[in-house]
């Protein structure tokens, strides 16, 4: 018997065209890849859609794919993630499964205020599965810290759980993911722990667990995931043989195009000479039907970067048809000291940064009555601060719906606003 886990598709990511398509096509050809490999079932440990509600015409080929494959025979299980879940709105997810298409693998429910989980049996293999979905920043610790887990231990047979984020002991690998859950919160003995979240690929064996693995991302949904790939990272999905016990793993590359990545230090350089040495790299580059991605970081001794012709370089890779191009300038800055104060990889390392440094200079009222000051303190200083703001940064920059009614979208914002501010009752 065997079944494949996949996790963090990230469907309807990019803005990019090719790029659309490309991590769409990644997709579509794992799963062919699954039904090549005669699998028993697929397991999608989250972040199957990059949003909410992502662009209907790429849902309409992932789903027509995905009904191809399960009309063979291969059911879905699959939980949420940190990109396809949001309180209080429906996620494509949702609709996917009342229509039968998947299997949610989350069937919780709340006893004496301990979460308690129900396995879903796979017909054909008899594997019991069981598991919890991710939420926005790390909001699932709630959860794993009142999961029943004596229940989940003492059930009898092969068991897979699935879940979405990372784990602190594997940090080292994980660094970039600064909210996670310790071991000690899962249950024990599990044969498989099918990981999602994290957008490298880890596999490891963990004493009195069992087998713990992420396939990372398939495609990637960011620069970053992209820089990765470049850097070789393999990017694909598990296979796992088991009778009672697992008998083999193995890893599937789904790599449709190459990934050139080069990193050019700029510190003490200057912007001249930084263009020179981009142009010179770019005309190197062996570009033809790959991503080529330039990276340049550091600080300049003599101009800004924007005396440096990005898109002259950008055309060289284009005309050397590259299918996409970027050159990440982000992190460049002049000794001038003209330009930003705050440096980061990208959008969500800055807001991070900024966070960071105002949760610092954080103070409260010395005025106000004790009971209140430890009430704020409690949810806006230092980490439950950073994290509601982040929280709130994201859950306030959602976009409204085609077809969404402006007070319908109101409504849904400020839904999620309160349940973040904690101000309001939801139900699980
Ligand atoms: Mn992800």
């Amino acid at each position: 018997m065997r079944f494949a886990h996949l996790g963090d598709c990230h469907i309807g990511a990019w803005r990019d065209k090719k790029l659309k398509e490309l991590n769409l096509q990644t997709f579509i050809t794992a799963l062919d890849s699954c039904v090549n490999q005669k699998v028993d079932f697929i397991i999608i440990s989250g972040d199957l859609f990059d949003t909410t509600l992502p662009d209907l015409s790429l849902v309409k080929k992932a789903v027509e794919k995905i009904k191809e494959v399960k009309d063979q025979g291969i059911p879905f299980y699959i939980t949420y993630g940190s990109h396809d879940f949001a309180p209080n709105a429906v996620s494509i997810i949702d609709i996917l499964t009342s229509s039968g298409l998947f299997t949610k693998v989350v069937d919780a429910k709340i006893v004496d205020e301990k979460v308690q989980l129900n396995f879903i049996q796979d017909l054909k293999t008899g594997a019991k599965i069981t598991g919890l979905s991710g939420r926005r920043l790390g909001l699932e610790k709630k959860y794993y810290n009142i999961l029943d887990i004596e229940s989940l231990e003492k059930e009898q047979g092969f068991k897979i759980f699935v879940f979405h984020n990372a784990i602190i002991e594997l940090r080292s690998k994980t660094a970039s993911y600064p909210e996670g859950v310790p071991i000690s919160c899962f249950p024990k003995g599990f044969d498989y722990y099918a990981g999602g979240h994290v957008h490298e690929k880890i596999e490891k064996e963990i004493t009195n667990y069992g087998l713990l693995a992420y396939p990372g991302a398939l495609f990637g949904s960011t620069f970053t995931d992209l820089e990765h790939t470049g850097k070789g990272e393999k990017r694909g999905f598990y296979i796992i043989d088991f009778d009672d016990k697992i008998t083999n793993t193995q890893f599937i590359d789904v790599n449709l195009s190459k990934v050139f990545f080069k990193q050019i230090n700029a510190d003490k350089k200057t912007a001249r000479q930084v263009e020179e040495i981009l142009k010179k790299a770019a005309s190197e580059c062996e570009a033809k039907d790959k991503i080529a991605l330039l990276k340049v970081a550091g600080e300049l001794s003599l101009g800004k970067p924007s005396d440096i012709n990005f898109n002259a370089i950008k055309q060289i890779l284009i005309e050397k048809q590259a299918i996409f191009a970027s050159i990440n300038h982000y992190s460049l800055s002049t000794e001038e000291k003209l330009e930003l104060k705050i440096k980061g990889e990208n959008r969500q390392e800055i807001e991070t940064k900024i966070l960071d440094d105002m949760a610092c200079s954080f103070k409260i009222d010395p005025a106000l009555e004790s009971e209140v000051k430890s009430k704020i303190e409690n949810k806006l200083a230092a980490q439950n601060g950073i994290n509601l703001a982040r929280n709130l940064l994201s859950s306030l920059g959602i976009e409204k719906n085609e077809g969404e009614k402006k007070k319908d979208f109101e409504k849904r914002v400020l839904q999620n606003t309160l349940h973040l501010l904690g101000l309001e009752e939801v139900e699980q």
